[in-house]
């Protein structure tokens, strides 16, 4: 029988609408390649969004609260798929400048970044199967770095129920020689903290926030921190543990009044700025700290990189994983690492280029989930593509969040001797 020597272009793309972690509708797509070769892929989906997302297309009719995505998968059957079938799906670049041309937006609204991104990262899951090569390495050559797990152990913010304003508290186990022991001080530093909880506050304040965190009826980020150091202690591991942080201050800030919302009390900007710099006084770990302040306010992130510059502040609706407002931050001074989430991009190539312009800046790349995911572990294998020093995971809980441990560790497996923890160089790897 004679080979399949022809060229891996694609032949067909078809999406579904599925749900997320919280019920809510996201785009599945699969991009088929001539020698049989299929790769698929799901679009994550955020809360907390920042103004400079590529827009997220949903229908605004009656199904699932407005939710739904059909007109989005529509535009990838009706406009996507004619303008890339016979392409060659290894040139990924190409593919993505086609569909971003295509829709003809600044920020991908005529046919969606969810459409865009689905079909985006279907087409790189594609080209790597058409190659037999695992994603990360069809996406780099040099991917070897195993990220610091952020796990959030405790959510507040938008994130959950209780009283506490800042949305995520996280652990990240840098003292760790590998991965597969990172996860084992965050799972157990997870089972501790359970307990702590239960006694203190009951079995109620075992629940969990929209991260996989719990989400305790605590009310201030001392608070938090004060039982995060807890479980840390009594684990064992206080030499090998430091903190970061996700304000998520766009979420707390009232425009109109100039005006946030923090740890039960309204503050000025320069207010915010003060709480931060207490916090990291009083809790000396803390080694990142993500959107401070609101998205707009330039000036006070610069103050807060000049006030800090042993912590990583990291941008995450500031930039929006957005060229322009990278281009922006970093020549404003206003940040020190960025957060890298594929869908504030809207394709592949967008958030690969952002995260490697941030790297070229001296800005470490904090590769991040959003808090709606399916069991999709796509992020994991692009971490590793960019040599990522932390991967924002979420707590250890459901398969939303566990699929982005369990991916990084068999890449670790699969690396074996090449593979290379990031442990206490996190902020070294840009
Ligand atoms: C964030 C993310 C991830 P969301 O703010 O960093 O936890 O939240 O996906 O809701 O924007
Ligand atoms: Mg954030």
């Amino acid at each position: 029988m004679r080979m399949h020597t022809s060229e891996p272009v694609i032949t067909d793309i078809r999406a579904l609408e599925i749900i997320d972690n919280r019920g809510r509708p996201t785009i599945r797509a699969r991009v088929f390649v001539a020698g049989r070769a299929v790769g698929c892929a799901d679009v994550p989906c955020g809360s907390s969004t920042g103004s400079y997302e590529a827009f997220d297309l949903r229908d605004g009719d009656a199904r699932y609260h407005g939710r739904g995505v059909r007109k989005a998968i529509a535009n990838i059957h009706d406009e996507l798929k004619p303008a890339l079938t016979g392409q060659n799906v290894t040139n990924q670049r190409l593919l993505d400048r086609i569909m971003v041309d295509l829709d003809g937006t600044m920020n991908r609204s005529r046919l969606g970044g969810n459409a865009i991104l689905a079909v985006s990262m279907a087409a790189a899951q594609a080209a790597a199967a058409s190659l037999h090569l695992p994603l990360y390495r069809y996406l780099s050559a040099a991917g070897h770095v195993l990220p610091v797990p952020q796990s959030c152990l405790i959510n507040g913010g938008v994130h959950a129920g209780n009283e506490l304003d800042a949305q995520e508290f996280c652990v990240m186990p840098v003292g760790a020689p590998t991965f597969a022991e990172a996860t084992r001080l965050v799972c157990e530093v997870f089972e501790t903290l359970k307990g702590i909880l239960e006694q203190k506050h009951g079995t109620l304040a075992t629940n969990f926030g929209e991260d996989g965190g719990f989400a305790p009826p605590v009310r201030s980020s001392k608070e938090a921190m004060d039982l995060l150091c807890e479980a840390v202690e009594q684990s064992g591991y206080v030499d090998d543990v430091v903190y970061g942080l996700d304000i998520a201050a766009t979420t707390l800030y009232d425009r109109a009044q100039g005006m946030y919302r923090f740890d039960g009390r309204q503050r000025t900007p320069d207010g915010m700025i003060a709480a931060m710099l207490d916090l990291v006084r009083e809790y000396p770990q803390i080694v990142s700290i993500e959107d401070p302040l609101d998205q707009d306010d330039l000036g006070g992130w610069k103050i807060m990189v000049d006030s800090l510059p042993e912590v990583l502040i990291v941008a995450d609706d500031l930039t929006a994983t957005n060229m322009e407002r990278l281009q922006l931050a970093t020549r404003s001074g206003a940040m020190n690492a960025l957060l890298c989430k594929v869908n504030q991009a809207g394709s592949l190539t967008d958030a690969m280029d952002a995260a490697r312009f941030a790297q070229r800046h001296k800005c470490p790349v904090v590769m991040s989930v959003r808090s709606g995911e399916t069991e999709d572990d796509i992020l994991s294998d692009i971490s590793v593509a960019l040599n990522a020093g932390v991967f924002k995971i979420g707590g250890p809980h459901g398969s939303d969040r566990g699929k982005s441990f369990n991916r990084f560790l068999e890449i670790e497996a699969e690396l074996g001797a090449v593979a290379r923890y990031a442990g206490r160089d996190f902020a070294q790897l840009a």
